[in-house]
């Protein structure tokens, strides 16, 4: 077995294993293998071995070709997958932190025609090269922090040529970089200024016109809703979701993030593959979600910059055998970060999750909430080499330091994209 790259000498190589079919729940969501003084030989794309760094360089290859990188002092983690981002958007909205200070209310903000319209209005007026060129950067910063496959929602399009210009460009930034896309429809975000007060007319054209142009040319894995009060209700969404699912789509939900409308319930009900946010989920929600196997995708960043008084209720849904994943939600208002190593402090900190538990959540749950756990989310033989070198003596400094970028190499497919 001859070997393109070897990383050998890690302090330790972390890593879930056998948690390819089915994500991990209860007991096993905080179970990683380490490798202590770890190396990881990858031929090509895949990873071929795994294991202690003298077992390694017996067993494997290496020849003149061969790129070696000698990990020591260092962590060896899969590449991190974010599982919930509207990464392609036009323009910012910082001009609304002054209203936030204030004390206006997220929602408050949206209903003033501002907020999330106003990325509509940015996004409708971008042409797509634009939203490309912002997106490709987007991406870039995503990558550097140890990113590798991400999620990337529409939504901020809101008509049916902004929709499908945004998802356009979602393909296009997905093939000019190295984090893969992951596509979702969410025609359903917001209601659009031209439909004010008619929510239920703006679903007729996001079923009857955007779902099947956006299947017809293939442009989403998943559909989602922004089930939330003042947005579109448990009804609206049931309806949205129905008709994406009878269209070949796997299913999404904002839900219960502001107002416990019922979204995990929804989401069970639906058989999504994830229900986010989950701030306010009722008892019963967490019930059916377990019973289901639907991710409870968690996104502490958007809470602590919401400065929200209270969490999802990690450790519930944990116990509960909720299986439980991480994201950014990196978005141009209520949560303009796309780095999951900060969602690793939040996580700990706020969620108080373990390490161990935030790792499966960004790794392999993660990969897991976008069908892409047969190929990615953890080091093991077969698997896409993924991986980022953390300039970090073990795991738990990942949750121990915060604001400092410990990225020292990224690799994608077999290759090393970043270097620090
Ligand atoms: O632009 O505010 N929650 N969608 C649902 C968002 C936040 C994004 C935004
Ligand atoms: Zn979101």
């Amino acid at each position: 077995m001859r070997a393109t790259l070897m990383i050998k000498n890690a302090a330790q190589v972390v890593t879930s294993r056998g948690a390819s079919e089915v994500p991990l729940t209860a007991e096993h969501q905080g179970e990683v293998t380490v490798y202590e003084d770890g190396a990881v030989a990858v031929a090509g794309d895949n990873i071929v071995a795994v294991g202690i760094t003298g077992e390694l360089l017996e067993k494997v290859e290496v020849d003149s070709q061969t790129k070696i990188i000698d990990a020591g002092g260092k962590v060896v983690l899969p590449g991190l997958v974010d599982p919930h981002t509207h990464v392609v958007f036009g323009g910012s909205r910082e001009h609304e932190l002054a209203l936030k200070l204030e004390g206006v209310p997220y929602l408050e903000i949206l209903a003033r025609g501002g907020g999330i319209l106003n990325s509509v209005e940015a996004t409708r007026a971008a042409s797509e090269e634009e939203l490309i060129k912002a997106g490709i950067k987007y991406c870039r910063q995503m990558l550097v922090q140890g990113t590798t496959t991400a999620e990337a929602k529409s939504g901020y399009g809101l008509s049916t040529e902004a929709e499908i210009k945004t998802l356009q460009a979602v393909k296009q930034v997905d093939s000019a970089q190295p984090v893969d896309l992951v596509p979702t429809f969410l025609g359903a975000h917001a209601v659009p200024g031209e439909y004010k007060g008619e929510p239920d007319r703006y679903l007729d054209l996001v079923i009857d016109e955007m779902l099947p142009l956006v299947v017809g040319k293939n442009l989403a894995r998943y559909c989602d809703v922004f089930c939330e009060e003042g947005v579109f209700s448990i009804e609206q969404s049931r309806r949205v979701l129905l008709a994406a699912r009878d269209m070949g789509l796997g299913l999404k939900l904002h839900a219960d993030e502001i107002a416990p409308l019922g979204g995990a319930e929804l989401a069970a009900e639906l058989g999504a593959v994830s229900a986010d946010h989950l701030l306010v989920i009722s008892d019963e929600g967490i019930n059916r979600m377990a019973e289901k196997g639907v991710i409870a995708v968690i996104l502490p960043g958007t809470t602590f910059y919401l400065r929200e008084d209270h969490y999802a209720p990690a450790r519930k849904m944990i116990e509960a055998g909720v299986p439980v994943a991480l994201a950014t939600d990196f978005n141009p208002g209520s949560s303009p970060n796309n780095n999951l190593q900060l969602i690793i402090n939040i996580a700990c900190l706020y969620l108080r999750m373990t390490p161990a538990e935030v790792i499966n959540a960004i790794t392999i749950n993660a990969a897991h909430a976008l069908g892409r756990a047969a190929e990615i989310g953890s080091i093991e033989v077969g698997k896409t080499a993924d991986m980022v070198i953390f300039d970090a003596p073990n795991y738990d400094y990942l949750a121990y330091r915060y604001g400092t970028n410990l990225v020292s190499r990224v690799i994608k497919n077999g290759h090393v994209v970043v270097e620090v």
